[in-house]
């Protein structure tokens, strides 16, 4: 099946459904929870009834994503109702917060177990991993989930509402670093432009995404660009939080601590003149957390993270180790308690 087919295949499955699941990823983006407004929207559109879900999405922080409180927390009771279970923007069935009840509904079927189950379908723009799904669409040159929501809109001949083109445009805006990275495409912001004529509001994003920094999160900033070391032969830059500096600076339950407030602190340490490569370390429950970030085309950050057990992408990827902080006269230390 080429794109278009499987685009087709997707808009037969969503429009034959009853009961449809959303899912996006654990700690939810706004690519993930624009991407399930979208579809819930279209779902919804087509006389299905719509849940979601994705773990540990922060309270209130989405808020301004149409139909965020659609969005459940909690894990849906029993997987079998669904006719369809549509999983947006989760790089791998790890990242469901399901993947232990996914894969034994699929087992169950294959056993002979139960004569249905839901069929499973994934959009997604992260790199390929393991496919479990029954129709993957996986597209790693789009910028973000939205953007193949796009076409699955443009390819089955669907209209495109004001509240759709303000789902595509926070998934674009958000996963291209509000335009500044590599994977704004030309394709990208052509969609983009689009989506503003269709009544898209790019003040109503900015306002809700850049605009929206908290004091305490400005404190945090400062203190990492404080610890802020740079190795000029490596062009390695590290940064370091403990647990302590993040609890005197950081107010418990503040939203921007689940809305990626470190990954924003390290994307912003790699894009710095002169660094090729940005680690950030901070302590959490007893272990250290390492993200990564290059903007080098020729380093593949994934490979570093995973020498210690992590992994993600060629541009971003982490890690997490038992142990703590200990400052050292260069950068830091990695050291077990025990
Ligand atoms: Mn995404």
């Amino acid at each position: 099946m080429n794109f278009t087919e499987k685009l087709q295949t997707a808009y037969t499955r969503i429009k034959l459904a009853k009961r449809v699941l959303l899912v996006g990823h654990v700690s939810p983006d706004a690519d993930a929870l624009a991407s399930i407004s979208a579809m819930a929207e279209i779902a919804d559109g087509f006389g299905a009834e719509v849940s979601a879900y994705a773990g540990q999405k922060p309270d209130n922080y989405y808020d301004f994503i149409p139909r965020n409180n659609l969005v459940s927390t909690a894990e849906p009771v029993d997987l079998k109702v669904f006719d369809l279970i549509l999983i947006l923007d989760c790089g791998s069935i790890a990242r469901t917060g399901l993947e232990k009840r996914l894969r034994a509904l699929i087992k169950a079927e294959q056993d002979g177990h139960i004569a249905r189950r839901p069929y499973l379908m994934e959009f997604d723009h992260h790199e390929p991993s393991e496919t479990y799904a029954d129709l993957e669409i996986r597209l790693s040159n789009k910028a973000s989930t939205t953007e193949i929501i796009y076409n699955f809109l443009k390819v089955n001949g669907l209209e495109i509402s004001k509240t759709l083109a303000h789902c595509i445009l926070i998934g674009l805006m958000t996963d291209t670093g509000h335009f500044l990275h590599a994977n704004a495409s030309r394709e990208a912001m052509a969609i983009a432009s689009e989506m503003l004529l269709r009544g898209a509001s790019l003040p109503k994003i900015v306002n809700n995404t850049v605009h929206n920094k908290s004091f305490s999160s400005l404190k945090i900033w400062g203190r990492a660009l404080e610890n802020l070391c740079l190795n000029e032969d490596t062009g390695l830059a590290v940064s370091a939080l403990t647990s302590a500096e993040i609890k005197t600076l950081l107010s418990p339950g503040n939203a921007e601590l689940d809305a990626d407030l470190f990954g924003d602190i390290v994307s912003f340490l790699s894009s710095l003149s002169g660094v090729r490569v940005a680690l950030f370390l901070r302590e959490e429950n007893d272990r250290v957390k390492g993200s990564l970030r290059t903007n080098d085309e020729k380093i593949d950050v994934a490979k570093i993270a995973q020498k210690w057990g992590g992994g993600g992408h060629k541009k971003a990827a982490g890690f997490s180790l038992a142990g703590r902080l200990q400052k050292t006269d260069t950068g830091w230390k990695v050291i077990n308690n025990v």
